[in-house]
Order: C-alpha cells, then sequence, then structure tokens
C-alpha cells in the first residue's frame, strides 16, 4: 500500500505534469500559471507542514538560477511570429494638443523616444507595421522649429504603428532657397537608404493636429496639410498643395518628381500641384477635420525672398515637367549624419546658375514673405 507521503510525491507530480500541458497549451499565460500554481504548492506547504520541498524551486531564496527569467525572452514577439499590427491603430486619440513650451532641448526629445534609434528610425516593438513612410524635411536655419516639430512628430507618428525614419535635408550655404529641389535631394536619398512606400514631404513649421491624419500613401497623391490655423483651418485655395504632401515612390517617379528650377519663395507647390494632373492623378485629402495643421508662427526668413520668376514658370509647367525634374537634380552631397533624432542631410544644391560651392554673397533683403514651409 502507498504510504502517506507517496500519495503526496504522486499528487505534485500530477500537478506538475498539468502545469507543463498548461504551459504548452498557452505559452502566454505561462507566467501567470506557474505563479498560479506555486501559491498553491505555498499554501500546500503550509498546510502540511513541509517548508523547504520543492515549492521552493524556482523562488530567489536561494539566489537566482543562471537560467532564471530566460523563459521571459520565450514570450517575446519572434520575428517570424511577429503580427502585423491592426489596420487601425489602438493608439490613435484624435485631436492632439499643441503648444510651444519655451526652453525644449533636443535632449528631452531624445528621452521622451527611447524607442527611436539612430537616425531617427523607430519600428513598433509589439507588431509589424504596415506601412514604411520617410518624413522628408526641407530645412535651413530653422532649428528652433525643427525641435518642436520633432517633439511632436516622433509621438504622432508612433501613435500610428508606424515604421518610420525622419530626414532633415539641410540646404547648405546662404544662396536662395530651393524647397523643391531639397526634396528631389530628400526622396533619393531616402529611396537610396531604405525601401519607403510612402515619402512625407513635410514643411519644418506645420505641426499636425489630430493623429488621425495617418501619415500613409493614398492610391493618389494626398495633401495632407488641408486645414492650417493660418487659413482659418480650410484650403487657401482648391488646388493648393502646400505644406504637408504624400506620395509613393511611382507617384513621384510619374510625375518627375518636383521642378528644379524655382529659387525663393512661392510657386513650386503649384507647380507640384499641376503636375499630378499632367502625370494623370489627382489629389487626395484628409477631412478638414483631420488634415489640421498648427504653424509655428516666425519671422521673414532671409534667404526666401519671394520669387518673382514664379508666375512665367507655371505657366511654363506643361512643356517642363518632363525635361525638369527627378530625372534632371544635380546636387553635392556634403554630409550625410545619424543623429538620434533624424539623419541630416546636408547638400550643396548650387545657385540659380548651376551646381557650384555655395557662396557667401549676401541675398538682397527686400520683399520676404512669410510662410509655412522650409
Ligand atoms: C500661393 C503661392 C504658393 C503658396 C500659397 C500659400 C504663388 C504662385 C503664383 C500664383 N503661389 O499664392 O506657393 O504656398 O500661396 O501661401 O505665389
Amino acid at each position: 500500500m502507498p504510504s502517506f507521503n507517496s500519495k503526496w510525491r504522486y499528487l505534485f507530480m500530477l500537478l506538475g505534469v498539468q502545469l507543463i500541458v498548461m504551459a504548452l497549451l498557452s505559452r502566454e499565460a505561462y507566467q501567470k500559471r506557474v505563479s498560479y500554481f506555486f501559491k498553491i504548492f505555498r499554501k500546500l506547504d503550509v498546510l502540511s507542514g513541509a517548508a523547504g520541498s520543492g515549492a521552493g524551486h524556482g523562488s530567489n531564496h536561494t539566489g537566482v538560477d543562471v537560467y532564471a527569467n530566460l523563459s521571459q525572452l520565450v514570450l517575446l514577439p519572434k520575428k517570424e511570429d511577429m503580427h502585423y499590427c491592426p489596420k487601425r491603430s489602438p493608439l490613435l486619440s484624435g485631436p492632439i494638443h499643441v503648444s510651444f513650451p519655451s526652453g525644449l532641448t533636443l535632449a528631452q526629445v531624445e528621452r521622451k523616444n527611447p524607442l527611436v534609434v539612430r537616425g531617427g528610425r523607430y519600428r513598433p516593438p509589439d507588431c509589424e507595421a504596415r506601412h514604411r513612410t520617410a518624413v522628408i524635411i526641407p530645412h535651413r536655419n530653422r532649428e528652433q522649429h525643427l525641435k518642436y516639430l520633432l517633439y511632436y512628430l516622433h509621438p504622432f507618428l508612433q501613435r500610428q504603428q508606424l515604421s518610420y525614419g525622419i530626414y532633415v535635408i539641410h540646404q547648405a550655404g546662404n544662396y536662395t532657397f530651393n524647397r523643391a529641389k531639397l526634396m528631389n535631394v530628400g526622396f533619393r536619398e531616402a529611396m537610396r537608404e531604405e525601401d519607403w512606400d510612402c515619402l512625407f514631404f513635410h514643411d519644418v513649421d506645420l505641426i499636425p493636429e489630430d493623429d488621425r491624419n495617418t501619415y500613409t500613401c493614398d492610391r493618389n497623391p494626398k495633401h495632407a496639410a488641408i486645414a492650417m490655423d493660418k487659413f482659418g483651418y480650410k484650403l487657401p485655395y482648391k488646388a493648393y498643395f502646400g505644406g504637408v504632401s504624400a506620395l509613393s515612390p511611382l507617384h513621384y517617379l510619374k510625375m518627375n518628381g518636383f521642378p528644379n528650377n524655382y529659387w525663393g519663395w512661392g510657386g513650386e507647390d503649384d507647380d507640384i500641384g499641376i503636375r499630378v494632373s499632367l502625370a494623370g492623378m489627382s489629389i487626395s485629402r484628409p477631412s478638414l477635420r483631420v488634415g489640421r495643421y498648427k504653424m509655428i508662427k516666425h519671422k521673414l526668413d532671409e534667404g526666401n525672398e519671394v520669387n518673382p520668376k514664379r508666375f512665367s514658370l507655371l505657366a511654363k509647367t506643361q512643356q517642363t515637367w518632363k525635361l525638369d525634374g527627378m530625372n534632371s537634380v544635380v546636387y553635392e552631397l556634403l554630409s550625410r549624419e545619424y543623429l538620434p533624432l533624424y539623419t541630416n542631410i546636408t547638400v550643396n544644391v548650387g545657385t540659380l546658375d548651376g551646381l557650384r560651392p555655395p557662396t557667401s554673397k549676401p541675398q538682397p533683403k527686400d520683399s520676404a514673405e512669410n510662410r509655412p514651409g522650409h
């Protein structure tokens, strides 16, 4: 006849087998079940007065086993089993409060975004992103704006469960600013690094105010900054394509990218809008409720004077779009830095007279205008 002690042994063995089966059936619930088991076990110990029996195994009373906690690694999603993120991110909350507190530092932005890696890249840690978006930001002398944009854009994109990268395309030298050409540089340099499926061309001074304005591409080129505070949260005119727009690589190449010959303020975004329809596409837009942006107020820009040639250039877009654009862009890449919050690409885009090292020739200061975007 089995003794009282061996009865207990059988009972424990049975419980052990049960535990293993339970663990195999549900790996995710494994830890919970193990602790539940040990709780029961401890109770039994207390009841039977058998302190120090097998129940102590795995507890940290006697020091940590060299393999302790390794079971948790099994719980981490493996690359092959990683599921796609849901079609609609559960992290979305709608309107976002935007303000510009003074004294914000890049180090603070970094600390707030611990999952962003070198070059300003991010992937959702718990699911496989459905979209890979590159954000291209043309830039010169707007460090303060860039700081605010990064502060908002990183968490905004993370809420959308995107895999993303942020590229700042910095125009070297003092010659007149060329926003559209910088976008062409951004397109080429970003696509060289990764097979992005969507590119967001983003002015540095525009902050999105609703996280349902998803930074993904549509079937047609998308104009995202449809409702800016500066224009009373309405489109300023029907064909407006400025501020923030989104194109897939296919869209971009179909319209031969953006023009390279708009120096200074104005017209290049209208040219891009015209290219969209010349290439047989149309403009898609989010709703006015969602495509809202706050513009960071700023003083007039030096080196981005109103371009007096914009009217004549625009009148010729139909004849020039296939000759001038992505297929003709020339520039000199001066540096590529993988900074903690973004990839910084510094480029010499030359001047109206062609590509040559940036000069320090001062530009005329007349008729500069306040505008979103650079
Ligand atoms: C338009 C500008 C755009 C600018 C918007 C909003 C021109 C071309 C002449 C018709 N277009 O007037 O570039 O983004 O205003 O400010 O100036």
